[in-house]
C-alpha cells in the first residue's frame, strides 16, 4: 500500500491549514556547497537563474516535485536497497556529502533574529519572508500539540514559555502585527502560561539582550568564574563544551549588562514590553522574578544549591565584593578565549547558540565595522537551512560528515559498495571524508604542553580547553572542526572499508584510492585512543572533565544531563568497533593500547545494558537506536545470540515490543521519561530499520519476525525509491528533540541489503 505522496518536513501540522502568509518563489532558491560549506542563494532574476540551474537537490529539499523516474519495482530486498539509493544518491552534493534541514530545537532562530536586529544587520526580505512561514508553520494550531497557538522547546513538543515568548518576539522583530490572528492566539497562550517572566534564564538572557526585559531579571553569570584555577572541581574547563562555550559569551554580555541601544526608542520594543506580560511593564519588580519558570519549561528545576548561590552571587558577591579588578580580568580573560573560538572555527563556532553570541561580543568590544563581526555576519548563513516549510536554522552547520560516512557504511554493509552503478558515487563520499579530515592543531596547541605526539586528553588553558584534534573528524565540517568521538570513529570506519576493498574483477587490486595514507588513518587512531574516560565509555567530545555533581549548578531548566560530559554508548560502541576494524587491518600498531580499549569500552558496554535488555540512547530516539550500536559492537567480540544471554536478553526486548504491521516505533517520550514508549504513530521506518539491523548484528535465530519488518520498509517505500519522513529522529539533552532525515534513506538500505545479504535468495515478500 503506497502512501499519498507527498514531501513534508518534521514539525509541520498534519492538517491542512490556510497559508495566509506570503512565500518566496520556490524556484529561486539554491544551495551552495563549498567543501562542506553549505549556504542557500536566493536568485534575484531569470539571468542569474539560467547561470544556475535548480538542482534535483535543491528540488527534493525543497520540497518540490523531483521528476526522479519510477524505478522497476523491487523483486526482493536487495533490489529495494538499491531503489533506495538510486534515489539518495541523487540528493548527494557537488563536494560528495549529504546535506538535509537539520531542524527541531525551537529557540535557535530567535537568538539569530535577536542579535541581527538589535545590531542592525538586517536579514534579506526572501529571508525574512521564509523564517515568518517557517515559524508559523512550526506553531502549536488546529491538531498539533493541543492547538493553543504557542511553541514548544521543539517542533514536536507542547507549548513553553520559552518557546512562545521567543519565537512571538522573533515574528515581531521580523514585521509581523500584534493584530494578526495567529499571533493574538499566540499571545494568550503565552499568557496562560504566566507571560514571559516565567521563561527560563535564556529566555530572559535574550530578552534583556534586546530591552525588552530588564537584565536584573536574569540570574548571574559571572565571567570571573572563569579565573578560577583549573584545579577547582566547578572551574568552567571541565564543563560539557557546548554548555561552556554558551556560558563564556554569555557572561561576557551579562557582565556588561549589553543590550539593544535604541531599545528606548523603538516603538516596536515598546510594543513588545506590553504584550510579553500579563502585567504593565513599568510596574514589573524584575529582580523578584528571577526564580520564576512555568511548569511547562521546568524539565530540570534549580536545585537548592543552585538557588542558594544564586542568592548569594545577587546579594552578597555582587555588592560587596565583585571589585572592578575582578570584573576586568574575568571580562579580559573570557574576550580572549572567545576570540581563540572564532580563531579556530573562522568564525563558524561549535553551534548555533554561541555563534550568534560571539558575534554580539565581537560587535561589542571592536565596533560594527570590524572584520570579526563581519565574518561572523557571513557565518550565520551557514546555520541557515530552506525546506519545504520556510528557512529555518539548523542545529549544526550541517550533517556532512556523520551522514556520509553512514552512507558509505550502509552501501558496504548491504554488499553493493562495490557495484559499478555506486562507484562514482561512494568515491565522491570518500573524496569528501578525505578532504574534511581535521590535520591542523588549533591555535594555541603548537609548543604548549596540551600537545604531544600521540596527543593525550591532557588540555590547558593557552588551547582554550580544547581538546586534540589533528586526525579527527567533527560532525560537519572541518570549518567547525571539533572533534567528536563517534563522528572520527565512524567517518574512519567507512573509509577503511572502502579503501580496503578489493576489486572485483581482479582481487588483487583495490578498488578505491588510497586518499588516506597510513599515517592520517593512525592519527584518527590516536584521537580514539584518547577518548576513553575511567569508566571505560567515550563522552561525545572530550573525556568527562568534572564530575555528575555539576548537574547541581545546572541554570538552563529546559535541558537535563548538560553540565558535563557523560558515558554514551553510541559513542563508546562506534570507537570499539572501528577499532576492531582498523585492528585487523593494521593489526601493529598500538595494538596493546587498542586491546586495553577495547576491553575496558566492551565491559562497560555490558554493564550499560539495563535489566530489561535495552541500552538507554542519548543522541537518537531511543532504545531502538542505543540498542543497534550496543549489538553491531557486540558482535565485533563475537558476542552474539547463540553465546550470549545478554544479547538474548536484548532481542526479547526488541521481539516482545514488535508492532503488528512487522515493524517498530519509539516516541520520543522515551528519551524524556527513560522507559520504552510507544510511537504514538505506530510503525517508523527509521527505528524499524533500526531494530532490524540489531537483530541481524546479533545473529537472531528466527528469519520471521525480520522478514515482516523487511515488508514493511518494502511496503512504504515509494515507487521511486524514495521513504518519506515520518516522526522525528534525533535528541540531545533528554528533552529536546532533533531531526535527522537522511536516516529514512541511510538505515533502510542497509537493513535490506544485510537482510538480503544473511538470507541470499530469499524474499520477504
Ligand atoms: C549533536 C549532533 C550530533 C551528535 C552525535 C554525533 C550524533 C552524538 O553521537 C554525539 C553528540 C553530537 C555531536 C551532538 C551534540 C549536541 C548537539 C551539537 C547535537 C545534538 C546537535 C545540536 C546539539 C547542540 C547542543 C544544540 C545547541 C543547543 C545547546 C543546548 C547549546
Amino acid at each position: 500500500s503506497v502512501r499519498k505522496r507527498e514531501m513534508r518536513s518534521n514539525g509541520a501540522p498534519k492538517t491542512a491549514e490556510k497559508k495566509d502568509y506570503p512565500k518566496t518563489d520556490y524556484s529561486r532558491w539554491r544551495l551552495l556547497d563549498e567543501r562542506g560549506r553549505q549556504t542557500w542563494h536566493y536568485l534575484k532574476n531569470d539571468a542569474e537563474m539560467k547561470k544556475w540551474p535548480q538542482t534535483t537537490a535543491d528540488r527534493y529539499h525543497l520540497g518540490l516535485e523531483t521528476n526522479l523516474p519510477d524505478l522497476p519495482p523491487p523483486t526482493g530486498p536487495l533490489d529495494s536497497a538499491e531503489n533506495g539509493y538510486s534515489f539518495f544518491s541523487h540528493q548527494q552534493l557537488e563536494p560528495g556529502n549529504w546535506g538535509c534541514q537539520y531542524g527541531g530545537p525551537m529557540f535557535l532562530l530567535p537568538g539569530l533574529v535577536i542579535t541581527l536586529y538589535s545590531t542592525n544587520m538586517p536579514l534579506t526580505q526572501a529571508e525574512q519572508t521564509e523564517i515568518i512561514r517557517y515559524i508559523f508553520n512550526m506553531q502549536n494550531i488546529g491538531e498539533k500539540n493541543g492547538g493553543d497557538g504557542g511553541w514548544g522547546l521543539h517542533v514536536e513538543a507542547d507549548s513553553s514559555v520559552f518557546g512562545t515568548a521567543m519565537n512571538y518576539t522573533t515574528l515581531r522583530l521580523l514585521g509581523v502585527p500584534a493584530d494578526d490572528a495567529r499571533m493574538q492566539m499566540a499571545r494568550s497562550c503565552l499568557h496562560d502560561l504566566g507571560g514571559a517572566l516565567n521563561g527560563p534564564h535564556w529566555a530572559k538572557f535574550w530578552l534583556s539582550v534586546l530591552g525588552v526585559m530588564k537584565w536584573d531579571i536574569v540570574n548571574p553569570v559571572p565571567p570571573e568564574l572563569w579565573l578560577l584555577p583549573d584545579w577547582v572541581p566547578i572551574s568552567p574547563w571541565k564543563w560539557w563544551i557546548h554548555m561552556r562555550q554558551v556560558f563564556l559569551p554569555m557572561g561576557f554580555l551579562w557582565s556588561r549588562k549589553w543590550s539593544y541601544p535604541k531599545a528606548d526608542q523603538d516603538p516596536l520594543i515598546q510594543q513588545l514590553r506590553e504584550e510579553l506580560f500579563t502585567q504593565p511593564y513599568a510596574e514589573i519588580t524584575w529582580a523578584q522574578h528571577r526564580n520564576a519558570i512555568s511548569p511547562r519549561d521546568n524539565y530540570h528545576p534549580k536545585t537548592w544549591i543552585l538557588n542558594f548561590l544564586n542568592w548569594f552571587l545577587v546579594l552578597i558577591y555582587i555588592p560587596f565584593i565583585r571589585f572592578g579588578w575582578l570584573i576586568k580580568r574575568g571580562e579580559q580573560w573570557s574576550w580572549k578565549l572567545i576570540q581563540m573560538e572564532d580563531a579556530n572555527t573562522d568564525f563558524s563556532n561549535l553551534g548555533p547558540v554561541n555563534g550568534p553570541m560571539n558575534l554580539l561580543c565581537c560587535y561589542i568590544e571592536e565596533g560594527p565595522d570590524a572584520i570579526s563581526v563581519k565574518r561572523h555576519r557571513e557565518r550565520m548563513h551557514d546555520f541557515l537551512w530552506v525546506a519545504d516549510t520556510g528557512m529555518m536554522m539548523n542545529g549544526t552547520n550541517g550533517v556532512q560528515n556523520w551522514d556520509t560516512a553512514f552512507a558509505i557504511q550502509a552501501m558496504v554493509a548491504a554488499g553493493l559498495a562495490d557495484k559499478v552503478e555506486y562507484h562514482q558515487s561512494l568515491l565522491k563520499a570518500l573524496e569528501f571524508l578525505e578532504d574534511q579530515q581535521i590535520l591542523e592543531h588549533a591555535v594555541g596547541y603548537e609548543g604548549s604542553s596540551a600537545y604531544s605526539d600521540p596527543p593525550t586528553s591532557k588540555t590547558c588553558a593557552e588551547a582554550g580547553y580544547r581538546h586534540a584534534r589533528r586526525g579527527a573528524w567533527g560532525f560537519s565540517n572541518k570549518d567547525q572542526g571539533y572533534t567528536v568521538s563517534d563522528c572520527t570513529a565512524e567517518a574512519l570506519k567507512s573509509i577503511i572499508q572502502l579503501q580496503t576493498m578489493p576489486d572485483p574483477k581482479d582481487p588483487s587490486k583495490k578498488l578505491f584510492p588510497t586518499l588516506l595514507n597510513e599515517q592520517r588513518l593512525k592519527w584518527a587512531v590516536d584521537i580514539l585512543l584518547t577518548m576513553q574516560n575511567a569508566t571505560g565509555a567515550c563522552s561525545s567530545y572530550e573525556p568527562t572533565r568534572g564530575g555528575e555533581y555539576m548537574e547541581y549548578l545546572n541554570a538552563a531548566e529546559v535541558f537535563g544531563r548538560i553540565m558535563v560530559e557523560y558515558d554514551y554508548p553510541e559513542c563508546t560502541t562506534a570507537c570499539v568497533t572501528t577499532l576492531h576494524l582498523f585492528h585487523e587491518v593494521y593489526p601493529d600498531y598500538r595494538a596493546e593500547d587498542i586491546q586495553r580499549f577495547t576491553k575496558r569500552a566492551v565491559e562497560w558496554i555490558r554493564t550499560n545494558q539495563r535489566a530489561d535488555g535495552s541500552w538507554y540512547g542519548s543522541w537518537g530516539i531511543c532504545f531502538t537506536y542505543a540498542g543497534m550500536f550496543a549489538l553491531e559492537s557486540l558482535a565485533t567480540q563475537g558476542e552474539t545470540y547463540g553465546n550470549s544471554e545478554r544479547v538474548k536478553r536484548a532481542c526479547k526486548f526488541f521481539i516482545d515490543r514488535q508492532n503488528e504491521d512487522g515493524g517498530w516505533g519509539e516516541s520520543y517520550k522515551s528519551c524524556e521519561t527513560s522507559q520504552w514508549c510507544d510511537h504514538p504513530d505506530g510503525s517508523q521506518v527509521v527505528q524499524t530499520a533500526w531494530t532490524i539491523i540489531a537483530l541481524l548484528e546479533a545473529q537472531y535465530p528466527e528469519q520471521a519476525p525480520i522478514a515482516r519488518a523487511i515488508k514493511l520498509l518494502m511496503d512504504r517505500q515509494q515507487p521511486n525509491g524514495e521513504w518519506l519522513q515520518e516522526g522525528i529522529e534525533g535528541v540531545f539533552n533528554k528533552s529536546c528533540m532533533i531531526s535527522y532525515p537522511n536516516y529514512k534513506f541511510i538505515f533502510p538500505i542497509k537493513a535490506l541489503g544485510m537482510y538480503a545479504r544473511r538470507y541470499q535468495s530469499d524474499q520477504a515478500n
